[in-house]
C-alpha cells in the first residue's frame, strides 16, 4: 500500500467514525458555547428542534455596527451598542414560546430587563405604548405597563447560546404569555408612544392582545 492509498483509507475510516459520532444524541456546539439541556429542573427544547418563523427569512445583523435606537416619548433618546446592552445586569428564565399557528417550545432565555434598558432614557409620564421595529420590516407593540410589570426581557441568549442569526440576533423580545407574533426578533428600534399602534400581523387581523389561549383574531 503506497502513501496515497493509506491516506485515503485513513480518511474513509475517519469519515465513518465521525458519521457514527454525529448520530449519537449530540447537543449542537455553538462556537465555544455549549447549549443547556435543562434549567432549574425544567427540560429545554434543543435549538435544533425549535421551530422559527419570519416574514422575510433570516436577517444578518453585524454586531459591530449594530445600534439599538430608543426614541419617542423619552427625555434622553439612546443609541446603544451591542456591548452596552450586554453590560446591563442579565436575567435568565424559562419561558414557552407559543405560535398562534399551534406549535410551541420551551427555552431558557437570557437578556436584559426592558425596564432596565429604558431606565436611562427616562420615559415621559404620558407614555402608554411601546413599538418594536425590526430589521426585516416587521413590527409589533405592547402596553408599557405589560413590559414594566412582568419582568419582560430582551434576550440575547437562548439555552445559554448567543442568539443565532436565524433566531433574531442580536435581540428577541421574550413576550411571555403572549403569542409568538408579539416576540419581535432582530430589534433595531424601540419607540415609546401614547397612541394606538398595530404591528405587522395585528394590522392583518390578528388579536392585538395576543394572550396565549385567547382568540387569535379580533371579533
Ligand atoms: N422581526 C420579526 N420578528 C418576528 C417574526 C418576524 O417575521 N419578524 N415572526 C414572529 C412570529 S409569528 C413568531 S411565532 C416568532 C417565532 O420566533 P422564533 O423564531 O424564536 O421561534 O417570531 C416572531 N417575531
Ligand atoms: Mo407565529
Amino acid at each position: 500500500m503506497n502513501l496515497c492509498t493509506s491516506a485515503i483509507m485513513c480518511l474513509v475510516v475517519l469519515t465513518a467514525v465521525s458519521g457514527c459520532l454525529s448520530n449519537t444524541e449530540k447537543i449542537d456546539d455553538y462556537g465555544n458555547e455549549t447549549e443547556a439541556t435543562e434549567y432549574q429542573g425544567i427540560r429545554l427544547t434543543p435549538i435544533s428542534r425549535q421551530r422559527n418563523n419570519a416574514i422575510e427569512g433570516t436577517q444578518y445583523i453585524n454586531k459591530d455596527t449594530y445600534r439599538l435606537h430608543i426614541a419617542g416619548l423619552v427625555k434622553k433618546p439612546a443609541n446603544l451598542t451591542y456591548d452596552q446592552i450586554l453590560a446591563y445586569p442579565s436575567t435568565s428564565k424559562v419561558v414557552d414560546l407559543n405560535c398562534v399557528e399551534g406549535w410551541d417550545f420551551t427555552a431558557k432565555w437570557t437578556g436584559v430587563l426592558f425596564r432596565t434598558l429604558i431606565n436611562d432614557s427616562v420615559v415621559s409620564e404620558n407614555a402608554t405604548e411601546v413599538i418594536f421595529y425590526s430589521a426585516d420590516g416587521y413590527s409589533t407593540s405592547h402596553d408599557l405597563d405589560f413590559l414594566m410589570d412582568n419582568d419582560i426581557i430582551l434576550a440575547y441568549k437562548i439555552n445559554d447560546v448567543t442568539l443565532p442569526h436565524s433566531r433574531g440576533f442580536p435581540l428577541q423580545l421574550v413576550a411571555e404569555d403572549k403569542y409568538g407574533y408579539k416576540w419581535a426578533k432582530w430589534i433595531t428600534r424601540i419607540e415609546i408612544t401614547n397612541t394606538e399602534y398595530r404591528g405587522f400581523w395585528e394590522s392583518r387581523g390578528y388579536n392585538d392582545r395576543a394572550d396565549v389561549g385567547g382568540p387569535a383574531f379580533e371579533r
